[in-house]
């Protein structure tokens, strides 16, 4: 298995989760990507992590939208790091997704991240922030990431008028 797991409750989240993926690839990070729903298949909860955590995965990505439980009840049933997503909803733009996600009991951890595309791809990056704590070459890639986005502000930085 990989390094990351990435879980989603519907093939739906996949635009917005594939942002996680993106930035797993570009920092050398192996990537798995997933669909188990908390509502419509509650029993591969359990499995999922208990397999996960044999096969030496180091942190699960989880996005989920409307009532999003998938994080919270993946953070149950796992003591590895537990990233989760806000997706995008259709009624309320993902705010309710937000609010599931982060206002978790004392007691089990869910790093909460922002709410779609710039959420997924910093819940990559902060993964493989994870993974470099041991992994000097995923450490290093982070550093360049890091390096050339500076790089690329600063060269952009002069404004005029259209
Ligand atoms: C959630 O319900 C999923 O994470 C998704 O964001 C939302 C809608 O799912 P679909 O009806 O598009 O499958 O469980």
């Amino acid at each position: 298995m990989a390094s990351v797991l990435i879980l989603m409750g519907s093939q739906s989240d996949w635009p917005v989760m594939q942002n996680a993926a993106t930035m797993l690839n570009d920092l050398g990070v192996s990537w798995e990507a997933r669909v188990v729903s908390a509502h419509r298949t509650p029993d591969l909860l359990p499995t999922t992590m208990k397999e996960a955590e044999q096969n030496d995965v180091q942190v699960v990505i989880a996005g989920a939208g409307g009532a999003a439980h998938l994080p919270g009840m993946l953070a149950a049933f796992t003591h590895l790091p537990v990233l989760g997503v806000p997706v995008p909803s259709k009624q309320l733009k993902g705010l309710d997704s937000l609010l599931s996600i982060v206002q978790m009991p004392k007691g089990v951890a869910v790093g909460t991240m922002a709410i779609g595309e710039a959420g997924a791809a910093n819940a990559g990056l902060l993964a493989a922030q994870i993974v470099g704590t041991t992994n000097p070459d995923v450490q290093h890639n982070v550093q360049e990431f890091r390096a050339n986005q500076r790089e690329t502000v600063i060269a952009n930085s002069t404004l005029e008028l259209d």
